[in-house]
């Protein structure tokens, strides 16, 4: 037996026991392991029953994701899995923790399965970009009807045990000690004489005529550009068209050619991506976060008290500070509605929402924090008012606890320099709404100490949000890059191209929203009044603006005219009052033209390829300088902020890995050819990427040599 699966014998009942710590992934070694024991088993004639459980924080986590680059060797899964259900003796799993992808599957392929109350059990393959590999897509359906199993796969969120007990995907929740009611379940069933009983007997229970066809135009809207969800679909509807065995067939088939493919490649980088953003280089592991038992927020405004939910999500009681009653009353009301509309849509229980905000209290004075571990900074962005607050924090907080700034773009260092305790003071960029956003910027400043950094990781880890550590430049790494990305969006606009067509092509690209209407959802005055402030920088300073009076002119119009977005009914769009549906507005599209007219901006027609070409090579560029600046650790980094905070297509992987889907030698190509035909000043290619395109590199590749460092 192979050490990552031992077989031992309780009372004629085998126990499978699986060891592949951390998450006991099913690599090869695992594969082997359970083949092996199911041939034991087999072959033992004083085993009656078997048990298959794992050792550790969970059952089987799924595939080993790792093994998706190289191959996966044999034992195949459907081989392993088959082996365990041709099984002639009853096979119990015993799932605990998250039985996920393969792991769901193995259950799957045993007999019976009994979970412990807080396990839960998913098929999240697509997150992945491929389709359950390992006979999910016939089991399930055979197991709990097509529809059912189909909204399991699609959704890809994992089903809580009570909830899989009522599907009829567990059939008994154990309380007490897992191994040893999952034992006591085997013999009963041996008792009443119970034999083996395998999914892939069953037959389906089909849906109503068009069913299919109806999730298929679904999918193809809500999850746009994707390949790996109608997959899922086509082999689901096999399971009722196909005998198992040919089933199976036509799910490897499926599942191998989404895993070598761009979308598959692309989301497994961002789940290795987001993994090792946590990973500070130099950091070593001697260096500990400080434990946050209680954390302070300072600015009870929107963004104030979206950080409070998080912590009062994750039971961390939150001292909430406004500058006056008024301010933190009107906070505390935000906090009440937004848990409100959680608890109407069914998301949260009244208790909940009354235990949450038991853990959020308000006060008007410094000296309620004089406990906490963790304050943040929320207040209105000014770098006075900002120095303000950290000379007072300072006075009011116990040595160690660390400072933090939610600041979006003033300069960390200065602000650190406030105080007395440089050391403890970096940024924790939340973006809105922070209670749904998962992103934090974690801003190193120049004087951070190790501890501090560390515990601002680890805090954004356990409210459950994803961590980036940027150094300190104007924007830091996400909103550096949308200065671009937004600046050639409006460029475009000035060039013939409308407002319409730019959104929609960046949609057709995959991004969650297009940019102007991310401008009409978040204000268009906002970004106006925050170039106001950046036109008074010195030329050539940080964030300073160009000399370029076209640069984000059409934002400039707009909010001329009183037209801010979504809240005044119009921006770049007219939005229906009651749908907040847009429609492009043909007084925006004049005004535009007339504008661009007036300047002497030549009318075209813009294609849809142009407009990505530009808004994605922007952002590639940029991102190679921030590489370059040591702002970002790696292109990875950067990666996950924009899939993270902007809602960059996952499947794409993030704009550098899709710079490398791309090759470097096409973008730096399609660059020159930009700064021969558009203003050079904006395309001048980032040195370290002319150097990678000219080596015939990636920033993949560019990523590895420095850990290997
Ligand atoms: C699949 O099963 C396909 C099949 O249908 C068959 C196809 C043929 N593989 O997330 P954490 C590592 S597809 C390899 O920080 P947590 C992870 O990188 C798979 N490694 O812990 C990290 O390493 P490091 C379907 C994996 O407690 C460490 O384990 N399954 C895998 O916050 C700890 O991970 C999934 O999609 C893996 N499968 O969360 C589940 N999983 O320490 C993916 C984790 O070096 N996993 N690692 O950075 C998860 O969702 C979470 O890891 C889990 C634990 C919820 C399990």
């Amino acid at each position: 037996m192979s050490e990552a699966v031992t077989l031992e014998r309780r009372d004629g009942i085998a126990l499978i026991l699986v060891d592949n710590p951390p998450v006991n992934a099913i690599g090869r070694a695992v594969r082997a392991g359970l083949v092996r024991a199911a041939a034991e088993i087999a072959a033992d004639p004083g085993i009656r029953a078997a048990v298959l459980a794992c050792r550790g924080r969970t059952f089987m986590a799924g595939a080993d994701i790792k093994e998706f680059d190289t191959g996966i060797g044999p034992p195949g899964f459907h081989e392993t899995f088959d082996a365990l259900e041709a099984l002639d003796k009853p096979i119990v799993a015993a799932i605990h923790g998250t039985a996920l992808g393969g792991g769901a599957e193995a259950a799957l392929a045993c007999h019976y399965r009994v979970a412990a109350p807080d396990a839960k059990i998913g098929l999240p393959e697509l997150s992945l970009g491929i389709i359950p590999g390992a006979g999910g897509t016939q089991r399930l359906p055979r197991l709990i009807g097509a529809e059912a199993a189909l909204d399991v796969i699609l959704a890809g969120t994992p089903v809580p045990a009570d909830k899989a007990r009522k599907f009829g995907i567990v059939d008994a929740v154990v309380t007490g000690d897992l191994l040893e009611g999952a034992v006591a379940f085997a013999k009963a069933l041996l008792a009443d004489g119970k034999g083996p009983r395998r999914a892939s007997a069953l037959t389906v229970a089909p849906p109503p005529d068009g069913w299919f066809a109806a999730k298929r135009a679904d999918v193809a809207k809500k999850m746009r550009g994707r390949q790996a969800p109608l997959s899922a679909i086509d082999a689901v509807e096999a399971s009722l068209t196909l005998p198992f065995a040919e089933g199976l067939a036509l799910e490897k088939r499926l599942n191998d050619a989404a895993r070598m493919g761009t979308e598959a490649r692309s989301l497994r980088h961002v789940f290795f991506a987001e993994r090792e953003a946590r990973r500070v280089p130099g950091l070593s592991d001697s260096v500990q976060p400080r434990p946050v038992r209680a954390v302070g927020i300072v600015g009870a405004g929107t963004m104030g008290g979206g950080i409070a939910m998080n912590f009062a999500n994750a039971g961390i009681p939150v001292v909430l500070l406004d500058a006056t009653r008024e301010g933190l009353d009107r906070g505390l009301g935000i906090v009440r509605g937004n848990y409100a509309r959680m608890v109407e849509r069914g998301k949260l229980t009244a208790a909940d929402l009354d235990a949450r905000m038991a853990l959020i209290r308000g006060d008007l004075d410094y000296a309620a924090l004089a406990d906490v571990d963790l304050v943040i900074e929320a207040v209105f962005e000014g770098m006075d008012l900002k120095k303000q607050v950290f000379a007072a924090l300072d006075r009011a907080c116990k040595p160690g606890c660390v400072l933090a700034t939610n600041t979006s773009s003033l300069d960390v260092d200065e602000i650190a320099a406030a105080t007395s305790r440089p050391q403890d003071v970096l940024g924790l960029h939340f973006f809105s709404p922070a209670n749904v956003m998962p992103l934090v910027e974690v801003v190193r400043a120049a004087k951070t100490g190790e501890e501090a950094l560390a515990t601002g990781l680890d805090v954004v880890k356990t409210i459950r949000k994803t961590g980036v550590v940027s150094g300190v430049c104007f924007g830091f790494i996400g909103n550096r890059m949308l200065d671009v990305y937004g600046r050639e969006a409006q460029r475009l606009l000035l060039e013939g191209a409308t407002p319409a067509q730019v959104d929609a092509a960046l949609e057709g690209f995959g991004m969650a929203m297009g940019p102007l209407a991310v401008y009409d959802l978040a204000g268009v005055d906002v970004g106006v009044r925050i170039r106001q402030e950046r036109a008074k920088r010195p030329k050539g300073s940080p964030g300073a603006l160009p000399d370029d009076p076209t640069y984000f002119l059409p934002s400039g119009l707009i909010v001329e005219r009183g037209w801010m977005g979504q809240k005044t009914g119009r921006g770049f769009y007219r939005y229906d009052p009651a749908t907040r549906a847009r429609t492009p507005d043909p007084e925006v599209d004049a005004l535009l033209r007339d504008t661009a007219l007036s300047l002497g901006i030549p009318q075209r027609e813009i294609g849809a390829d142009e407009i990505v070409d530009r808004c994605m090579l922007a952002l590639i560029n940029e991102g190679a300088r921030i590489l370059e600046d040591g702002i970002a650790l790696r292109a990875s980094d950067i990666d996950v902020v924009y899939t993270a905070g902007y809602g960059f297509p996952r499947w794409r992987g993030g704009p550098m890995f899709h710079g490398d889907t791309v090759g470097l030698p096409a973008v730096l190509a399609r660059i020159q050819e930009f700064r021969a035909t558009l203003d050079p000043r904006y395309w001048q290619p980032a040195p370290l990427l002319e150097r990678l395109a000219r080596e015939g590199s990636s920033f993949a590749a560019w990523d590895r040599s420095r850990r290997a460092a």
